[in-house]
């Protein structure tokens, strides 16, 4: 089995954390999407998305997405559970999870990509020939600050991003923040209970992977 991995990209870092979580070790190659490794015809034969993370399986078969890249692994290891126990909790964690990728990690996306000269002609994961459109970097950053203002009101109710339990859910929280301060969209000082959480998600030894 193999990981394939990027250190620099907040997408891959979630499979990381999820597997620091779940003490399981995988090996990763890196492909440098800074340098386009991932657009080169030997990455593109292995997931022609041209993604990363992608997981190969011993068999070949290929799972991308990062939440299908976990999801794989809880079913393979289940403990500790991080998609939820019960029924209530998985519903919580799955739209919790899926919430935060399109309000937060997709704002941040579309910030970087279309106003870093790096992704020029490529504006969306895996493609080429796909223009940056400037003002998409406004609407991401507005965006993010509202995804910021959700979070905080959330976590003011909840210890954790989907009730009492640590979850898949605060891993992509804390990749899409960390990813939204990277971009430039800090967290507004006032937002006392996000910032307090990002104190305790940075503790865990697993938020260095
Ligand atoms: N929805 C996918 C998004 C994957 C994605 O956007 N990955 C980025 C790195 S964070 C990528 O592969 N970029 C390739 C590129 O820039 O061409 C997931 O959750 O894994």
């Amino acid at each position: 089995m193999k990981l394939y991995d990027f250190s620099g990209a907040p997408n891959p870092r979630r499979v990381r954390i999820f597997l620091a979580e779940k003490g399981v070790d995988v090996e990763t190659v890196q492909v440098n999407i800074f340098e386009k490794e991932n657009l080169s015809p030997e990455f593109e034969a292995v997931n022609p998305r041209r993604i990363i993370p992608s997981l190969v399986l011993d068999d070949g078969t290929v799972i991308d997405e990062s939440l299908a890249i976990c999801r794989y692994f809880e079913a393979a290891f289940p403990e500790p559970a991080l998609f939820g126990a019960t029924a209530k909790e998985q519903g919580l964690v799955e739209s919790w999870a899926r919430r935060i990728e399109q309000d937060g990690i997709t704002q941040a996306a579309y910030v970087i990509r279309n106003e870093n000269p790096r992704f020029e002609d490529r504006a969306v994961a895996g493609l080429t020939d796909c223009p940056q459109i400037p003002e998409l970097t406004e609407r991401g950053r507005k965006g993010l600050s509202a995804f910021y203002v959700r979070l905080n009101d959330q976590l003011a109710k909840s210890q954790y991003i989907a009730g009492d339990n640590y979850s898949v859910a605060d891993i992509t929280a804390m990749c899409a923040v960390d990813f939204g301060d990277f971009v430039g969209v800090e967290v507004p000082s006032h937002l006392a209970a996000l910032a307090n959480w990002r104190e305790r998600m940075a503790a865990r030894e697993s938020s260095k992977a």
